[in-house]
């Protein structure tokens, strides 16, 4: 037995989150390791000890090998958990830390690299008798060769990067005459990415699915599978959607492929947690891709069906101890999906999007899970993976599980960021998702660009955020609801810039909760009520929305059960509205940047005089003076952000 009791977790965020619980749970004391980006971030809180690596950029911090073997050292750490992505994957790493008689949670740092190779994999799961996809996987990387296996294996062909993986370096080439040129090109790529121009050739599978097996294996040569997932649902290669079991596997067609996959395991001496993708074609037959020499992103799904703490396995392998269960003492029970949260924007090319993550909620409720290392507060850097929690739902049937999905998902609060949620909700009750028929077209089939469009606030949505401006400006003018008596009885303006677009209102209050709003030309009648933890209601002509909202230095964040959008107020741009008008108190007629504070404390200034420029909306703004007098004192200088309302300075009129 290898005894070890500190691990340190080489990784961040969510998955760093989810090692610490087990670990925890199991007795084992953590260390978290941070770049200064997440020397506040939840990771961090949550080990027993961490140890700063360094700068943000994972590089010089997360990637860093001798910095991560000296933190184990410093922290008496016996064990390291690499996580996915960053080191895992690394054979040196692996290597490291057995030199220095730190125990590596994963495999020999042999399984590693020879399952990095593409080419070494495939000709050694040939010779363990697992299906592969006809091609060339030869030493010999000549046009010619190339050109001969083509022709005997007939296209359409694919040509991969023997050192790849996600899809780099890959060439679908459709005919003969486009073969030559597609070798040069993957080869510059593969260089380039890789730093090998190693080649391999595949006969190329037709819109297959993506299913994967989980395999686990012991230092005792024990070697079991726990069913597949199918990770159909990709773009660009990123994973979105996955689910288990597939839909499209069969219980004969699960024990061929798990038995496939315990092959490849047993015929490379594996252990630990590792993963066998294959390809599963339209006519039922599949092949063997990659293996993945670490845990997955979405072990989560293969857990809620088969009950196993897969995180609590690999430390038990670890430590050399017999994997818990027999072949067939594994049972599968029920249907799990996850859907993948990421801070990105589907409507302007996923591209992806920092900022701060101003309330977060994770979705509960029985069979549901989030996998998460955020918290109020949050920043998304453009240092790390855009992926920042994992949303999991179990149900008895499929259809159960995509149904609490949903659910879950329309109750996760993200407020702050731009995030694919409701995307992630539209691909769930898409009708080819729900008839469990997705393959790995799904997304440029039924989300192509052009359907793409933002979800649109709708009317009672609009309302809403009015109401919350309106509300939010009564605070800051220090009228609470319960002190208010009938000289409020006023229509006040409210002007809104939601998605560049000016919506306007006016709302006169009548009671506590009771308001009549104008907008468009109509008049409705209206219950409001918001409560301290960001919750908001609306009835009006007998519906009632609720919403969950947020603000920041001014700007509204909504979340509606459809959409999620943001909104500043501009009342006071109009330079017609009430407040700030008749006396010499200067404010912010939205948020923005100060660009120049052009007044001093005594100058006197003259009505219509430009006291200050602020930058809002893309534009530079010219504030003024609406009266004669003097400087009173400034309340906000060049450079600072400023909300609406804000006070910028305050003039003391003359006497007339
Ligand atoms: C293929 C293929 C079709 N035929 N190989 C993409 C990433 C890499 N892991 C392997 N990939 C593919 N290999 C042959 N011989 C189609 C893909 C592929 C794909 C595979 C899994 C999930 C999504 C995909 C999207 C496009 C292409």
């Amino acid at each position: 037995m290898v005894a070890f009791s500190k691990i340190l977790i080489a990784n961040r965020g969510e998955i760093a989150c989810r090692i610490i619980r087990t670990a925890h749970d199991m007795g084992f004391e953590t260390v978290a390791v941070f770049s200064d980006a997440d020397r506040d971030a939840p990771h961090v809180q949550q080990a027993s000890e961490a140890v700063a690596i360094g700068p943000a950029a994972a590089s010089d911090s997360y990637l860093k090998i001798d910095t991560i073997i000296a933190a184990a050292k410093t922290s008496g750490a016996d064990a390291i958990h690499p996580g996915y992505g960053f080191l895992s994957e690394n054979a040196n790493f692996a290597a490291a830390c057995q030199k220095e008689n730190i125990t590596f949670i994963g495999p020999s740092p042999s399984a590693i690299s020879l399952m990095g190779n593409k080419a070494e994999a495939k000709r050694r799961m040939i010779e363990a008798g697992v299906p592969c996809v006809p091609g060339y996987e030869g030493e010999d990387q000549s046009d010619a060769l190339f050109i001969q296996a083509a022709d005997a294996i007939e296209y359409p062909v694919m040509v991969k990067a023997a050192a790849g993986g996600g899809g780099r370096g890959m060439r679908l080439v459709n005919k003969a005459e486009k073969l030559e040129k597609a070798l040069s090109a993957a080869r510059s790529e593969a260089q380039n990415a890789f730093g090998s121009d190693e080649l391999i050739l595949e006969k190329a599978v037709i819109e297959p699915r993506h299913i994967e097996i989980q395999i686990f294996a012991d230092m005792h040569g024990n070697v079991v599978h726990l069913g597949e997932r199918d990770c159909s649902i990709q773009r660009r290669h990123q994973k979105v959607i996955e689910e288990a079991p597939s839909p499209a596997v069969s219980a004969s067609l699960r024990s061929q492929m798990g038995a496939a996959a315990v092959a490849a395991a047993k015929a490379i001496q594996y252990s630990g947690a590792g993963t066998v993708e294959f390809l599963l074609s339209q006519d039922g037959s599949f092949y063997f891709l990659e293996m993945n020499t670490r845990l997955q992103v979405e072990h989560p799904v293969t857990e809620c069906i088969t009950g196993f703490d897969l995180v609590e396995w690999q430390l038990r392998v670890a430590r050399q101890e017999k994997l818990p269960v027999d072949q067939n003492e594994i049972h599968l029970s029920g249907h799990a999906i996850e859907a993948r949260l990421y801070a990105e924007d589907p409507y302007k090319s996923f591209l992806p999007k920092v900022g701060t993550l101003l309330k977060w909620e994770a979705a509960s409720g029985p069979d549901r899970r989030t996998d998460h290392g955020l918290k109020n507060g949050y920043e998304v850097t453009p240092h790390y993976d855009a992926m920042i929690a994992k949303v999991i739902a179990w149900g008895q049937t499929r259809e159960d599980a995509r149904q609490k999905l949903i659910h879950a998902l329309q109750n996760t609060v993200d407020l702050g960021l731009v995030t694919n949620r409701q995307f992630l909700i539209n691909c769930l009750k898409h009708e080819n998702f729900a008839a469990g028929a997705a393959t790995t077209a799904f997304i440029d089939t039924y989300f192509p660009k052009k359907v793409l469009k933002r979800p649109e606030p709708t009317s009672r949505d609009l309302l809403l955020a009015a109401c919350l401006h309106f509300d939010c400006r009564k605070h800051q003018q220090g009228l609470s609801t319960d002190g208010w008596d009938s000289s409020d009885a006023l229509w006040a303006p409210v002007r809104l810039n939601i998605a560049d677009k000016i919506q306007d209102f006016e709302i006169k209050q009548i009671d506590e909760c009771a308001l009549l709003i104008k907008s468009e030309n109509q008049e409705y009648s209206a219950q409001f009520s918001t409560s301290a933890d960001g919750h908001a209601t609306l009835a009006c002509e007998g519906h009632q929305t609720s919403a969950r909202f947020a603000f920041s230095q001014g700007t509204l964040f909504l979340q509606t059960p459809n959409c999620q959008f943001s909104s500043n107020e501009i009342t006071l741009a109009t330079g017609e509205s009430e407040a700030g008008a008749g006396d010499g108190r200067i404010l912010a007629p939205m948020n923005g940047r100060l660009l120049h504070m052009l007044a001093e404390p005594g100058q006197s200034v003259t009505k219509g005089q430009t006291v200050a420029i602020l930058e809002a909306m893309k534009m530079e703004h010219e504030i003024t003076s609406k009266i004669d007098g003097t400087v009173k004192s400034i309340a906000a200088k060049a450079d600072e952000q400023v909300a609406t309302r804000a006070l910028l300075l305050e003039i003391e009129p003359v006497e007339a």
